[in-house]
């Protein structure tokens, strides 16, 4: 197959490296929270200064971090590869663009966005939110909530991406559970319009029998040989025009 459209999906796996936690540990505890007690609407309208509380700690962190391997193995790919590239990321770190990435997608929102709820404006936040945080936009303070989509929220740019799915030659999954809908479901989509899939993974995922190859190992040491690999193979092969 003439391989030159090229859909990749990351979960919290390929931050794991740099030191961010997962989110179904052992303990099934999500940084000693339940989801559903942070990550919902409902949890933000029940007790918004805990929620607050959570992803503060979380945007804080990402100061004490930096870019694994794995990060920066799929920058490259993203400055190298000629053909179409798509890295849709569930993650809400900001670890793929500080690697480079360009082509890329935050389908779960970012840790490093603010959305006000009184004008709508979105907008690049650094610090904590919590309190009286003002909107940079209109102005008004404690209406700013964190620009996460949560559970029960409709992802972003889910046409675009879904689109991409639908063109692709090759859907490569890297570090997720495949726990989480409608990013789980990506496989079926590219599997049933004739892409290839590939999933590196430390584990077998939930989703990993739909897949035609999977590696299982880190992301940091697998996602490196894979883009060597694939620039290799594409530089023996160049892409029809
Ligand atoms: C929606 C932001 C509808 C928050 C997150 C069927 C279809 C559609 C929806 C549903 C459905 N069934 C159920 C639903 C509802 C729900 C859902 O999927 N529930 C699940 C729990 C059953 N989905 C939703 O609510 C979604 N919204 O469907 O809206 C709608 C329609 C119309 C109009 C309006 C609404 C929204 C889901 C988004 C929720 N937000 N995150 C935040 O981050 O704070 S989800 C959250 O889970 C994160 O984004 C995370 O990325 C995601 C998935 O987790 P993973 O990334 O996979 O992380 P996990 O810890 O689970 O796994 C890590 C993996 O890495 C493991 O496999 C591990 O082995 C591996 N690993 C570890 N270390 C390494 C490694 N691999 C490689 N190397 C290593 N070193």
């Amino acid at each position: 197959m003439d391989l030159r459209n090229i859909v990749i999906l990351t979960g919290a796996g390929v931050s794991a490296e740099s030191g961010l936690a997962t989110f179904r540990g052992p303990d099934g505890l999500w940084e000693g929270h339940k989801v559903e007690d942070v990550a919902t609407p409902e949890a933000f309208a029940r007790d918004p200064a805990l929620v607050h509380d959570f992803y503060d700690a979380r945007r804080a962190k990402l100061g004490t971090v930096e870019p694994n391997a794995a990060h920066r193995a799929l920058a490259r790919l993203d400055a190298e590869w000629a053909g179409e590239l798509l890295l849709v990321t569930q993650n809400v770190d900001d670890l793929h663009e500080r690697a480079g990435s360009k082509r890329l997608i935050h389908m779960h929102g970012a840790l490093t966005k603010g959305w006000c709820l009184r004008c709508n404006e979105r907008f690049d936040w650094a610090g904590p939110m919590g309190g009286a945080a003002e909107c940079p936009s209109c102005g008004t303070s404690g209406m700013v909530r964190p620009d996460i989509v949560w559970f029960g929220e409709m992802p972003y740019d889910m046409d675009l991406i879904d689109q991409a799915l639908r063109d692709c030659d090759l859907f490569v999954s890297i570090g997720t559970s495949g726990a989480v809908y409608p990013a789980a479901g990506f496989v079926q989509t590219a599997r049933y319009c004739g892409g290839q899939t590939l999933e590196i993974n430390l584990e077998p995922s939930l989703g990993s029998y739909m897949f035609d190859e999977s590696r299982i190992g880190r992301a940091g040491e697998l996602v490196p040989q894979w883009v060597e690999e694939l620039l290799q193979s594409a530089h023996s092969r160049p892409m029809s025009r």
